[in-house]
C-alpha cells in the first residue's frame, strides 16, 4: 500500500511520530510520520489535543524532506514561509547518518546545512551541531544522535526562507532535512513548504512529510509535484513526468495526481496554483490534524530535479 520507496523511511526512534516531548510550558513538538508501510512497527498516530483552550483552526507545522543529495543542481533545497505578525522559533537539522540504523545503505554520511534568506543572504550555516549551538539544541530535545550531522536554532520574522543541505567534501546520499515549529504559540505560521533537489526511482524518490497541527478543523492544502517548468529558473535536467501521492500516516492513499488537468482542474485553475505544464502534478485536499507524507516521483522511473510544495490556503 505504501508509495513507491517509502519502505525504508523510518526515523530515528527518537523523532517518531508517536512521541511527544514537552519542552517547558511550550507547545509539543509534533514528529513526523513513520514508515507508512511498516503496518508491523506502527501504531496509528492520534495527534493529542494540545490544550483545553485551544481551538486554533489546523495549522502546518514540522516538516521533512528526504532525497538523495547530491552536487550542484542536485543538493537539497527545502523552502518554508512564515506568515504572520510575529517571529517564530524555528529547528532545523540536517540528518544523514540517523538514515543508517534505519536501514538506508546509501545515507548521506556527512551532511551540511545552510539557512538563507529570500534574497540568498545566509543567515546561519552548521557542519556538526556540537559545534556552535550545542546547548541550545540540547535544551531543544533535537539534538542530533550523531556527531556529524547538522543543525540550526533560529528566530525568524516573517518571511521566505531556503535550507539547502548538501554533503561534506562533495559526499552524497540519501538526506533528511526536518523543520520543527519551536513556536506553536506565536502568531506566525508556516503557510508553504517546499522541497527541491533529485528525484530518482525506488528508495530515491523525493518524500516529504509533514504535520497538521492544531485540536480542531482541517487545513485545505494545495500540494504540488513540478518538474518540466523547472527548466524556467535554470535547471539542467528537470524530472519529464512528475507523479504525486498524498498518504495518511498509516498508509492509507489520500490523493494521486499524474498531470493536473486530469482531476480538480477547475478548482486548480481557480487558483493562482495551475502548473505551467499539463504534466505537472497537483492535488487539493482538506487534511484533518495528523501526519502525512507525500511521494513525488517520475513516471515510468525517469529521474530528474523535482520541486514539490504544500501551500496551506487559508
Ligand atoms: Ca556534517
Ligand atoms: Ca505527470
Amino acid at each position: 500500500m505504501g508509495a513507491s520507496g517509502t519502505r525504508d523511511f523510518l526515523p530515528p526512534d527518537r523523532i517518531r511520530a508517536d512521541h511527544f516531548g514537552l519542552e517547558g510550558t511550550r507547545l509539543p513538538y509534533a514528529k513526523f510520520p513513520r514508515d507508512p508501510e511498516g503496518f508491523e512497527r506502527i501504531t496509528p498516530v492520534v495527534l493529542p489535543a494540545i490544550s483545553p483552550f485551544s481551538i486554533a483552526p489546523a495549522e502546518l507545522t514540522n516538516i521533512s524532506l528526504r532525497l538523495k543529495v547530491g552536487i550542484g543542481e542536485k543538493v537539497m533545497i527545502g523552502g518554508f514561509i512564515i506568515s504572520g505578525s510575529e517571529p517564530k522559533r524555528v529547528v532545523v537539522r540536517a540528518l544523514g547518518p540517523a538514515l543508517l540504523g534505519a536501514g538506508i545503505s546509501d545515507a548521506l554520511v556527512n551532511p551540511v546545512l545552510e539557512l538563507n534568506d529570500s534574497a540568498g543572504n545566509s543567515l546561519a550555516h552548521n557542519n556538526s551541531w556540537r559545534d556552535a549551538q550545542q546547548d541550545q539544541l540540547i535544551a531543544t530535545g533535537l539534538a542530533p544522535a550523531h556527531d556529524s550531522e547538522a543543525a540550526i536554532v533560529q528566530t525568524l520574522q516573517p518571511g521566505a526562507y531556503t535550507a539547502t543541505v548538501n554533503g561534506a567534501d562533495d559526499g552524497t546520499g540519501v538526506g533528511l532535512l526536518e523543520l520543527y515549529d519551536g513556536d506553536a504559540s506565536a502568531d506566525s505560521r508556516l503557510a508553504n513548504i517546499s522541497s527541491r533537489g533529485f528525484v530518482g526511482s525506488g528508495s530515491d524518490v523525493m518524500i516529504a512529510g509533514f504535520i497538521v497541527s492544531g485540536s480542531a478543523g482541517q487545513a485545505r492544502l494545495i500540494v504540488r509535484g513540478l518538474g518540466p517548468s523547472l527548466s524556467d529558473r535554470g535547471v539542467a535536467e528537470p524530472l519529464f513526468d512528475p507523479l504525486l501521492e498524498v498518504r495518511d500516516v498509516n498508509g492509507t492513499l489520500i490523493t494521486a495526481n499524474d498531470n493536473w488537468r486530469e482531476t480538480q482542474e477547475t478548482e486548480i485553475a481557480s487558483t493562482s496554483l495551475a502548473p505551467q505544464t499539463d504534466l505537472e502534478a497537483t492535488s487539493m485536499i482538506s487534511a484533518a490534524p495528523g501526519a502525512y507524507t507525500a511521494t513525488l516521483r517520475g513516471n515510468d522511473g525517469a529521474a530528474g530535479i523535482g520541486l514539490l510544495e504544500i501551500y496551506k490556503l487559508d
